[in-house]
């Protein structure tokens, strides 16, 4: 009885934990023991976790059926239980209800999940104040190199109404481990993080520079192969401010687990007034950035 209590701690401990992760306000990035996705802040990432619960309570409750299905039928038909077996070979009934019932379930998934991936693609379907013909995208090119990000800004129309007046590069490379600051994370911080505003629709078309590599962010939930000779787009829309990571996510060669990706979410203020800055002094841009809110960028780190 003790291993039995043990176990349904054990189950009831993962049960919880999704709570726990939503609960911790700012937790992002990956933490020790993490079970579960990382708090969503785009709401493409809240879909993606509430259809992966979805799906999964679906598939515990088929388990459980089946199981008591054979559980029953061991306990019931055993040669002991029932010397004479049933000779019955067809059950109408039974027959209809074990072909409409799959289909029924898997047209419950089909719906939640094209909706999902269509919107993916393309915010209109997600996104009900999204207005293909008025909403301005900020446009980003990431590119992936062996081995580190170059991320450009483009200072068209839309991404001008942001303040990206001049065109803005800036490549991204991992802080060395013996460089790392208080509150870095190691191989998740990064020399130039990339800054984006707040309730902004971000455009990212990427590409590979040499090999394959994939820009993926796992609390936007977004992942785009980066392939040379290709433009690959998505786009995300953060509704709240702090520091997420992100990581190639294609084998790309020897330091393919060194390429972070760091995304900065800040006011539309203080983005533009990064952005102004950027074209010309990056460092003197990032500087005026982190003096300009003590608080918001590596708070939520530390919150971990
Ligand atoms: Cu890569």
């Amino acid at each position: 009885m003790a291993f039995a209590a043990r176990v349904f701690a054990a189950l009831a401990w993962l049960m919880a934990t999704p709570g726990f992760v939503l609960a911790q306000e700012g937790a992002d990035g990956p933490y020790p023991w993490q079970m579960q996705s990382q708090a969503p802040a785009t709401h493409v990432m809240e879909y993606i976790t509430w259809f992966s619960w979805y799906t999964v309570v679906i598939m515990s409750l088929i388990v459980l059926l089946v199981v008591g299905l054979i559980a029953w039928c061991a306990w019931k038909f055993n040669e002991r239980a029932n010397p004479v077996p049933s000779r019955v070979t067809h059950h109408t009934t039974i027959e209809v209800l074990w072909t409409v019932l799959p289909v029924l379930i898997l047209v419950a998934i089909a719906i939640p999940s094209f909706r999902l991936l269509y919107g993916q693609y393309d915010p209109s379907k997600l996104y009900e104040d999204f207005d293909p013909e008025t909403t301005p995208f900020l446009n980003v090119k990431v590119t992936g190199v062996q081995w580190s990000w170059n991320v450009d800004y483009s200072n068209d129309e839309d991404s001008a109404r942001f303040g990206v007046a001049e065109p803005i590069s800036i490549s991204m490379f991992p802080i060395p481990d013996d460089q790392l600051g208080e509150d870095q994370l190691r191989n998740l911080d990064v020399d130039n993080p990339m800054i984006v505003p707040v309730d902004a629709f971000v455009r990212v078309q990427t590409t590979g520079g040499d090999v394959i590599h994939a820009f993926a962010v796992p609390a936007f939930g977004i992942k785009a192969d980066s392939v040379p000779g290709r433009i690959n787009e998505t786009y995300f829309k953060a509704e709240r401010e702090g520091v997420f990571y992100g990581q190639c996510s294609e084998l790309c060669g020897k330091d393919h687990a060194f390429m972070p990706l760091e995304i900065q979410v800040v006011s539309q203020d203080r983005f533009r007034a990064w952005a102004q800055m950027a074209a010309t002094d990056l460092p003197g841009a990032y500087q005026t950035l982190a003096a300009s809110n003590k608080t918001d960028t590596k708070a939520t780190v530390a919150a971990r």
